[in-house]
């Protein structure tokens, strides 16, 4: 399956096309699997979005960016979603705006954690955040801020995730939170 890591480009297309397969994966990936997916539904989120790419890499996560839409490319959506777990994916991030029902979408068709982030819109991302976390109960989207902060905290949310099994994650976690706390309480105003 060709997959594209994301480095400083989101492949647009083709798009990624995953195996088919109804098997959840029981194993963990022994690497260099994604173990996170970064997907947005346009390629005018990158700029946001790759926040939570950057994050992901900075904590050593192995992950994927792509560009697909729920309005635009409805079935290769569903189609990434049904086929994330048993990829190897633990977490999907979905960040899209306007009428945003992404992040959504691909929740209805997976019960990995989808965590959603709402872009800024026209309406100031207002709209992206109702559409993304406005959920009928059932099926969840774990929505973050809008904009680079729901970003960055997608990615850190994603890390939490994972970390719960993986001991060498949650170190970099607490001292990731460490090193901020330090650097609080170090500011001086003028
Ligand atoms: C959404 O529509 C995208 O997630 C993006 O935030 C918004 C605008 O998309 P473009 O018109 O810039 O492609 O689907």
């Amino acid at each position: 399956m060709p997959k594209s890591k994301s480095k400083s480009k989101v492949p647009v297309s083709p798009r990624p096309r995953v195996p088919a397969s109804g098997q959840a994966s029981q194993r963990r990936p022994v690497s260099p699997s994604s173990l996170v997916a970064v997907l947005m539904g346009s390629k005018s989120d990158w700029d946001v979005m790759r926040a939570a790419s950057q994050t992901l890499k900075d904590f050593g996560v192995p992950h994927e960016s792509h560009v697909m839409s729920a309005h635009r490319t409805p079935t290769d959506a569903a189609e990434f979603a049904a086929n994330a777990d048993a990829r190897g994916i633990e977490v999907i991030i979905g960040a899209a705006g306007g009428a945003a029902h992404l992040a959504g979408v691909l929740a209805a068709h997976t019960t990995l954690p989808v965590l959603g982030v709402p872009m800024t819109s026209a309406l100031n991302g207002l709209d992206s955040l109702l559409s993304t976390v406005q959920m009928p109960g059932g099926i969840p989207v774990g929505t973050l801020a809008i904009g680079k902060a729901g970003a960055t905290n997608a990615a850190l949310l994603a890390i939490a995730i994972l970390a719960n099994s993986r001991p060498e994650l949650k170190k970099k976690l607490r001292d990731f939170r460490a090193e901020q706390e330090k650097k609080i309480r170090a500011t001086t105003l003028d």
